[in-house]
């Protein structure tokens, strides 16, 4: 009898550790297989181990009666319906703190490429084209206004970087953080429309739905640019690819996508913006980290009924 459930597409060796050592099953797609699977081992499953990009949704739930646990590998976990989980008694973890480092990485490197345009100049080398033409000039990075959108864990530590640049930093968030030096924006737009970059660190979920909205991004204004490590939901996508096609704004970093992994083919042609395959908690040793966390989450749970690190 397995009590554990593998759902979605796990890192190679925790998806093995999970079969190999805790007999875990894992849910087939969708479909009639699913409901036949649901119905046979559904009544026995207590834990789910999923990442952000599947998650536990209330339907799945329900076909999971003493389902105690979702185990999240990865910080952000708006797939999983954390309001009937608090209702059911079901306890989420996630794993913060262990890639804050590496988000906030990869937030610096898309700021840096995005005003200096790095990753446009290299396919333009490899094109050929230098023999030809000089690569257009780019914006200056250092010494500018940025505002985070969302200054939790990960929000601080791109401001930390940031700070390294000299860049003045405001943010705005649900409510005001105490004990840090930056000015705070009573409103996404008044953000926007108070800096140059826009950096989006805020978790998703229904909550931070559209977030940076239109208006939003045309507060930010033509010589505005954006950057988002937080979820493609965050952000109007449609809107965000209308006013980089009309030059309503500069251009865009983006580690994340409203319809991952289709990134829209407007946005695909745009030479200002550069576009990454959700990387950003991406390195070895911090997939190790959160792969470890994961199970230390499990673990706990499975012996004690708490987890290590709840949502
Ligand atoms: C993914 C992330 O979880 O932690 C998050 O919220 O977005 C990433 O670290 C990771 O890619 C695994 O799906």
């Amino acid at each position: 009898m397995s009590e554990v459930l593998v759902v979605g597409t796990l890192k190679p060796s925790l998806a093995e550790t999970l079969t190999g050592s805790y007999g875990a099953r894992t849910l087939p797609g969708d479909g009639p297989e699913r409901d036949a699977f649901l119905a046979e081992h559904g009544g026995t499953v207590r834990a789910v181990v999923t990442t952000g990009r599947f998650g536990v949704d209330a339907a799945l739930m329900d076909a999971l009666p003493k389902l105690g646990a979702v185990v999240n590998f990865g910080v952000g976990y708006d797939t999983t319906d954390v309001d009937t989980a608090a209702a059911r008694g079901i306890l989420v973890s996630n794993t913060p703190d262990v890639l804050t480092d590496c988000v906030a990485d990869t937030a610096l490197a898309l700021y840096l490429d995005t005003l200096r345009g790095f990753s446009a100049a290299d396919r333009f080398v490899r094109d050929g084209r230098w023999e030809q033409e000089g690569f257009p000039l780019r914006r200056r990075a250092s010494g500018r206004r940025v505002g985070i959108l969302g200054l939790g864990r990960i929000g601080r530590a791109i401001a930390t970087r940031l700070e390294a640049l000299g860049a003045t930093i405001s943010y705005h968030n649900r409510r005001p953080v105490a004990d840090v030096p930056y000015a705070y924006a009573e409103s996404p737009v008044a953000l926007a429309a108070g800096v140059d970059v826009l950096v989006v660190a805020a978790s998703g979920g229904s909550g931070s739905a559209g977030l940076v909205s239109r208006e939003v991004l045309t507060a930010l204004g033509p010589d505005g640019h954006l950057v988002n490590v937080a979820r493609g939901s965050v952000v109007d996508e449609h809107a965000l690819v209308e006013l980089l096609s009309s030059g309503g704004l500069a251009g865009a970093g983006l580690d994340v996508f409203a319809d991952e992994p289709h990134v829209p083919e407007r946005l695909r042609a745009l030479d200002q913006v550069v576009l990454l395959p959700h990387v950003a908690s991406g390195t070895v040793e911090t997939r190790a980290d959160m792969e470890a966390l994961t199970l230390r989450n499990l673990d706990r749970f499975l012996h004690d009924g708490t987890v290590v690190t709840p949502v």
